[in-house]
């Protein structure tokens, strides 16, 4: 049967003795027993009732397993759709409900939480932990190794992950094989990857960077990765000298500086340090440099998009700039208000045509079409030019997006939230410079009666991930507005950006 994503990124290691997956206790998963991991996983997706084309949700902690169970799904040719760990039941019930997953697996001390909220939305519920215990793993356990691979074409659907929408609500980005597979084999070879690689992954796997950008080059070049659970400065210490490559979000490297433990000689194994996410601050760049010897290498990418531009492996990596697009990514900056091509130096929205480009929101036929054109190439929301060399430098959004340690925050839900408040008549939420997070959340509210601003945090704490919570809520009497009555955000910025 066909699979192109199965084949190259998995079913070709089969028999490969070689490790891929190193676990902090020290233990080792060759290639050969993931692939068999996996099988068992697709075994145990169709015993539960998953066909061809079916969704699973999976919002499970980094693991082996978790990373098998993404395999399972490719190998069973269902569409895999990661979620953050940190949402709460309200925030998955539209992810479920919306996807029309067949499956949702959690994590077993979950399971009792968010039982009523999948069977309304009509999945079935399995888990799985960190341990490889839940009712997910016990059904693998009992399954044969080897899985007759479904058919698939580069056309069909991989995975599907939601981002946020300025409207407040999310959108099922829907990825391609081709869409996977065309990234994973451009950055393999752009970065130089092979199968002598040692990857650091500290990254979370439900999202863009972690799942797609690090674990499929890596399967695609045959290498290994350190599986960390989270970013832990002592264990990135710990396991630096045995790497030869680590990506990270910003957040990742000013973390790194701010530990006289790392230096040039914990650095002296590795070959590549890469960034992206969020803009690496060109003071950090150099402050690496000065403290390594390397230089990091920052890519510019998206949920929709995957990777569209990076630095040279090679030439010149410059601090402050995402490089040149990728070779297949045809990319563009134009005039948001026209669409029409700007020439290079000018500042515009930045535009990108590729096989790495999305195939459209799911079931969003009318934000597809706004964001995507007919001819192929995707809005980014990004602002930004190219500069004389070729590069592209990123300097600010056409969005409201905040970005905060690499996750993506959309002011609109946390102030539609906020606005059905007690006592709140509107709010306006930005992001604020933080030095370890790059950005964080300050909530501006407006009240019309008493306010509890601690009512106003549990109302937070309730329906949102901890990572979209507002760090400061602070009360005015009347938001910044401009003449057509929009409120101002860059009003608000200035004055509460330094507090
Ligand atoms: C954790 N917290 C955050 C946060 N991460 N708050 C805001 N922003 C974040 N990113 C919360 C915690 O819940 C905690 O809450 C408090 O902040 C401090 O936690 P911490 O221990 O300091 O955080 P930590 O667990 O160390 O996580 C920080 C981090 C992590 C930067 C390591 O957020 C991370 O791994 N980010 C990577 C995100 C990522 O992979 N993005 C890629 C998207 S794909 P409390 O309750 O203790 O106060 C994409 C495309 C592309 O964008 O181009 O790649
Ligand atoms: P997401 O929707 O989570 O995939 O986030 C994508 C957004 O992250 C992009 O639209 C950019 O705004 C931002 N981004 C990713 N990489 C970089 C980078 N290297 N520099 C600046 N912004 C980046």
């Amino acid at each position: 049967m066909t699979n192109p994503l199965y084949s190259a990124l998995f079913g070709r290691h089969a028999d490969a003795e070689t490790p891929f997956l190193i676990l902090p206790d020290g233990a080792v998963w060759t290639h050969r027993a993931f692939v068999a991991r996996a099988a068992q996983f697709a075994h145990a997706l169709r015993q539960s009732g998953v066909a061809v084309g079916d969704r699973v949700a999976v919002q499970v902690a980094k693991s082996a397993d978790a990373l098998a169970l993404y395999a399972g799904c490719v190998q069973a040719g269902a569409v895999f759709l990661p979620l953050n760990t940190a949402y709460t039941g309200d925030e998955l019930g539209y992810f479920i409900g919306n996807s029309g997953a067949r499956v949702f697996i959690c994590d077993p001390k979950d399971v009792a939480a968010l039982h009523p909220m999948a069977a309304r939305a009509g999945a079935a519920l399995l888990s799985l932990s960190a341990e490889a215990t839940g009712t997910l793993a016990a059904l693998a356990d009992a399954q044969p190794t080897q899985f007759d691979t479904a058919a698939r074409s580069e056309d069909d659907l991989a995975a599907l992950l939601y981002t946020s929408g300025t409207t407040g609500r999310s959108k099922g980005a829907m990825l391609s094989q081709r869409n996977l597979l065309s990234n994973a084999r451009t950055l393999t070879e752009l970065w130089r990857f092979t199968s002598e690689d040692v990857l650091l992954h500290a990254l979370p796997i439900f999202h863009t960077h972690g799942l797609f950008v690090a674990t499929n080059i890596t399967l695609l070049a045959g290498g290994a990765m350190i599986l960390l659970p989270k970013f832990d400065l002592d264990a990135m210490i710990a396991h630096l000298p045995r790497a030869t490559a680590m990506m990270g979000v910003p957040t990742f490297y000013t973390r790194l500086l701010e530990d006289t433990r790392f230096d040039a000689d914990l650095a002296a194994h590795m070959r590549l340090f890469i960034s992206g996410s969020a803009p690496l601050l060109a003071s950090t760049h150099e402050a690496f440099a000065a403290r390594t010897g390397h230089r990091i290498l920052e890519r510019y990418g998206m949920t929709e998009t995957n990777m569209n531009t990076s630095n040279p492996y090679d030439g010149p990596r410059v601090a402050g700039t995402v490089g040149p697009p990728l070779p297949d990514v045809e990319l563009k900056v134009t005039d948001p208000a026209t669409g029409a091509a700007l020439p290079d130096g000018e500042i515009g929205q930045i535009e990108v045509r590729g096989p790495n480009v999305f195939m459209g929101y799911w079931q969003m036929p009318e934000k597809t079409a706004e964001e995507l054109r007919e001819d192929g190439f995707f809005i980014t929301g990004d602002l930004g030019f190219v500069d004389t060399q070729g590069y592209v430098q990123i300097v600010g959004r056409n969005k409201d997006l905040i970005i905060s340690g690499g996750y993506n925050i959309y002011p609109k839900e946390i102030e539609l939230l906020l606005d059905a408040q007690p006592g709140v008549l509107e709010s306006a939420v930005i992001g604020v410079p933080d030095a370890d997070f790059g950005e964080r959340v300050l909530a501006v509210v407006v009240a019309d009666g008493p306010l509890d601003v601690e009512a106003l945090k549990a109302a937070c704490t309730d329906r949102l991930a901890r990572f979209k919570h507002p760090r400061e809520i602070v009360v005015v009497d009347a938001l910044p507005r401009n003449t057509m009555g929009k409120v101002q955000k860059n009003v608000l910025r200035d004055q509460y950006g330094s507090a």
